[in-house]
């Protein structure tokens, strides 16, 4: 399945990258949460595929209705996270796609086709971009540690994600490294993968973001929690966490001051 699967998302990457390098309309889902025709295009394009392809799942997929939609084996997908990156074209953008077999991670790919960088990783055999295993750094001192977050669409309507986000950064930025915001999650989950950051947090993030960078995630080694220590639930817990497991317990300690 995973050769078929990067084959399908790598034709979906010409559209992407014909996008990318064209004058976008770019239309709002809300205040901040922008959308263009080519996350429509690539969307339908993946869907059609996976459909034909694939028949014994179901397809959620960020721009589509999923009401009828009941999570067990699905193919989750997300055409273009980082859209207000493509938009403003800053290569820091990305096809995420996430299979789960009774709900439980099987194959996570997440292709950058503006860097060609294709993450994949299928349970219990290692992550990889370009083929390249990676893994996470071992860095256990977090004082030392390089963290990514990002900024939730509900900061331009909700106070109270507003002054969480940044009292958390407040706590965190003197106790760390440093903190970047680049605002692709999914390509954050992998950044965190290769051992780029030692950790990333964010709040409000959708199935579609981080389906298939924790499972590329967890198999270089890294470490998924929700903002108490507990399992990361899709579709439920409002803040991910993830690390490269060295640092994730000062990671929680530091989210729950
Ligand atoms: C985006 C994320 C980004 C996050 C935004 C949003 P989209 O996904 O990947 O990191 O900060 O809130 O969820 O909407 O571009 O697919």
């Amino acid at each position: 399945m995973k050769n078929k699967l990067i084959e399908i998302i790598k034709e979906a990457g010409e559209i992407f990258k014909e996008g990318y390098y064209s004058k976008k309309d770019v239309t709002f889902k809300a205040k901040k949460d922008l959308v263009t025709k080519y996350d429509v295009a690539v969307e339908n394009f993946l869907k059609v595929r996976f459909e034909k392809e694939f028949y014994d799942f179901n397809v959620i997929a960020e721009e589509s209705d999923n009401t009828d939609k009941i999570f067990s084996n699905s193919i989750i997908v997300d055409p273009i996270d980082g859209t207000t990156n493509f938009v403003n074209k800053l290569p820091h953008t990305a096809i995420s796609v996430g299979v789960y077999k009774d709900k439980k991670p099987y194959i996570g790919i997440v292709f950058n086709p503006i860097l060609d960088q294709l993450y994949t990783a299928v349970v219990g055999e290692g992550a990889y971009c370009n083929g390249e295993k990676i893994q996470v750094s071992d860095e256990s001192d977090f004082q030392k540690a390089l963290l990514s977050t990002g900024f939730p669409y509900s900061s331009g309507t909700c106070e109270d994600d507003l002054n969480d986000v940044v009292e958390k950064i407040k706590h965190i930025l003197p106790r760390c490294q440093d903190i970047r915001r680049l605002g692709s999650a999914a390509l954050d989950l992998c950044y965190v993968a290769s051992g780029i950051y030692e950790a990333y947090y964010e709040m409000n993030l959708k199935a579609w973001d981080v389906s298939a960078g924790l499972i590329i995630l967890q198999e270089a080694g890294g470490k998924v929690s929700n903002i108490d220590g507990n399992d990361y639930v899709l579709f439920e817990n409002k803040y991910i966490l993830a690390s490269n497991g060295y640092v994730h317990k000062e990671l929680i300690e530091n989210l729950n001051f």
